[in-house]
Parts: C-alpha cells; sequence; structure tokens
C-alpha cells in the first residue's frame, strides 16, 4: 500500500509538470507559481480513496494477471482526473457552504492572497481534466467514452450541488420538507456518482468493457455512495474536526442532512419547536442546542444502526452480482469506507 501510494504521488509529480509546461499558455514565473502552489494545496492533500480505487479495481477486473507499467500510470492518471475533479469541486463547494477548514488546513479561499481568486482556481482545475486525457488517451478506442463519463458524472454532481442549495430556500421555510427521500435525491446527485462510480466506471472503460452493460454496478456504487454521505453527514456533527481534517457547517448553513431529516422524524411537538427555533442560526448557542437535541434523540445509536443494516444490504446485492471479480471490485471499494472515522 504505501508503494502503490509513492508509485501515485510519483504520476502526480509527472502529470502536474505537464500542465505547467502546456505549450497553450505563455507561462510567466508568477503564473506557473500559482498554479503549481494551487495545485499542491488542493489536489493531493486528501485521502485519495477515489484516485485509489482506479488502480485497485483494475488489477481486481484483470483477475491473476499483473498490470503492466503502461496500465499502471493510465489507470494512476485518471485516478488523478478523478483527484482533481474532487478538488475543483471542494474549493467551490467551501466557498458556497462557507466553511472554513479542509484536510486540516484553511480552506484554499480562506487565504488571504485567495480569496475570491480561488473561483478562477476552481475553473483551472475543471479545465486541467480534459487537457490531461488528452495527452494520454486520445489514441484508445474509450476515449470518447471516457470524456462523456466525465462530462455526464460533473452535469449529475452540479445539479446534486444545485438541489443541495436551493433545498435550503424550502428548508427554512417549512422543516417538513425535509424528508428521506429528499436527502436521498440529493446524495446521490451531489457525492454518489463522482465518488463511487465513477472510479469503477474509469477502470471498467481500461479493461474493455461497454459501460452500458453495468447497470447493475452503477446501482450498488450509488447504494455505496448514499451510505458514504450519509457518514459524511453523521461526522460532520459528530466526528473528530482533528481527525476528518474539516470543521462542520450544516447546522448553521440550514443543510437537508441525515441528522435533521431522522432528528425532525424521531421529535415530538416540543422538540420539534426547538429544531425549528435554533436549526440554521450562525450563533455557537443555537448550534449547541441543535446538538444536545441530537444526542437526547440518540441519533448515535440510530446512525450506528443505518449503517448496520445499509452496509448488510449493500453486502447482499454485491454476492448477487455475476461475476466474482465486479464482486472484489465491490467489496473492496466498501471495505475502504466502512465504519470511516474520517
Ligand atoms: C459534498 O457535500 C458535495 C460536493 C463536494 C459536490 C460539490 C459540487 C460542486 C459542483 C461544487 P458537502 O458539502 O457535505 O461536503 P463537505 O462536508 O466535504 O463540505
Ligand atoms: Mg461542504
Ligand atoms: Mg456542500
Ligand atoms: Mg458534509
Amino acid at each position: 500500500m504505501a508503494d502503490l501510494k509513492s508509485m501515485f504521488m510519483k504520476v502526480y509529480d509527472t502529470l502536474k509538470k505537464d500542465l505547467l509546461e502546456d505549450p497553450a499558455f505563455e507561462w510567466s514565473p508568477d503564473s506557473s507559481q500559482w498554479v503549481e502552489k494551487m495545485l499542491d494545496y488542493t489536489v493531493p492533500g486528501g485521502k485519495l480513496n477515489r484516485g485509489l480505487s482506479v488502480v485497485d479495481s483494475l488489477k481486481l477486473l484483470k483477475e491473476e494477471e499483473d498490470l503492466t507499467e503502461d496500465e499502471i500510470f493510465l489507470s494512476s492518471t485518471l485516478g488523478w482526473c478523478i483527484e482533481w475533479l474532487q478538488a475543483y469541486f471542494l474549493v467551490l463547494d467551501d466557498i458556497m457552504d462557507a466553511s472554513h477548514t479542509r484536510r486540516g488546513q484553511p480552506c484554499w479561499f480562506r487565504l488571504p492572497k485567495v480569496g475570491m481568486i480561488a473561483v478562477n482556481d476552481g475553473i483551472l482545475l475543471r479545465n486541467h481534466i480534459p487537457r490531461m486525457l488528452k495527452k494520454h488517451f486520445r489514441n484508445k478506442d474509450y476515449y470518447v467514452d471516457l470524456l462523456d463519463l466525465f462530462n455526464e458524472v460533473e452535469f449529475q454532481t452540479a445539479h446534486g450541488q444545485m438541489i443541495d442549495l436551493i433545498t435550503t430556500l424550502e428548508g427554512e421555510k417549512d422543516l417538513s420538507k425535509y424528508t428521506e427521500s429528499l436527502h436521498r435525491r440529493i446524495v446521490q446527485y451531489k457525492t454518489a456518482y463522482y465518488s463511487f462510480y465513477l472510479p469503477v466506471a474509469c477502470a471498467l472503460l481500461m479493461a474493455g468493457e461497454k459501460l452500458e452493460n453495468h447497470i447493475e454496478v452503477q446501482n450498488i456504487l450509488v447504494e455505496m455512495g448514499t451510505y458514504f454521505q450519509v457518514q459524511d453527514d453523521y461526522l460532520d456533527c459528530f466526528g473528530d474536526p482533528e481527525t476528518i481534517g474539516k470543521i462542520g457547517t450544516d447546522i448553521e448553513d440550514f443543510k437537508c442532512s441525515w441528522l435533521v431529516v431522522k432528528a425532525f422524524q424521531l421529535s415530538n411537538e416540543e422538540q420539534k419547536k426547538l429544531l425549528l427555533e435554533n436549526y440554521g442560526k450562525a450563533d455557537p448557542g443555537n448550534v449547541a442546542k441543535v446538538k444536545a437535541l441530537y444526542h437526547e434523540l440518540n441519533l448515535q445509536g440510530v446512525f450506528e444502526e443505518y449503517e448496520s443494516k445499509s452496509y448488510e444490504k449493500i453486502i447482499t446485492s454485491i454476492e448477487a452480482h455475476p461475476s466474482k471479480a465486479v464482486q472484489a471490485v465491490l467489496k473492496s471499494f466498501l471495505g475502504k469506507i466502512y465504519k470511516r472515522q474520517k
């Protein structure tokens, strides 16, 4: 694993170097320093689960055969394209969510020299992806499918982000609008496709598969991504900021989080009133009252039960899949996130 990660980091250096020498732009020392600093700050500092999963998945799909040097490099490149996509989303998401920290450091836009330049940096990160794909995949017969995949997934994610954001306008008027089905729709689109389906779909394309033959794989990965975002919502309140690397803002931001959906379901009239009076306010006193209610309603216990039920359900659908290799890919991904603390 340490080996895989250091190989993966070497590929990052190569890709970064190419981008900083892109002949389509007349670089100056200032511009290349800015982009290099921005990339180092926003791209490689996460868990790298999504990126490494492309390499892992391709290995498992090829079963006995070892990956060639070229396959390792190319699958790592696709992994990094996903990490770039994630960096682009997070830089912008942190502005939209008014977050303070990410991956144990201030959000990129919070740096005094950066501010709203971060919006353009997000656009640059997004623009790097097709350049990396073109350089390394233009001669592959799956090149068009790859471009289409990245476009589709970005479209889905931006729409998920939109409903995440506009839903708060409705919730502020009427908290009962925050239902489980609305929450599911938000997280499916904003998280599941890019975080779970995309890495496996990249590996499937490299393995010569057609994505339209793998709808069931997509369904299972969307289920896994939903479970992952419920964990994210849970950790936003109950996680240790030191461990998760970010300070939660869901209560302040009036988010349609899994926790508030559950809290509303389980509350009596008096508790609902308390929730309405305190949810979505920046004042730490209000936030503390919401957290106290979450404790009173034992949302930690409710989450643990959700976690084991959801795990059982996903395992059952994985084991119903006809291919052992595909089962191994899905189980490996699930193993990386089950009961995660960060
Ligand atoms: C995560 O939601 C969702 C995204 C990062 C998608 C953003 C999409 C864009 C088009 C910008 P979150 O806000 O709960 O994540 P976190 O808790 O990490 O801030
Ligand atoms: Mg956020
Ligand atoms: Mg968000
Ligand atoms: Mg979150």
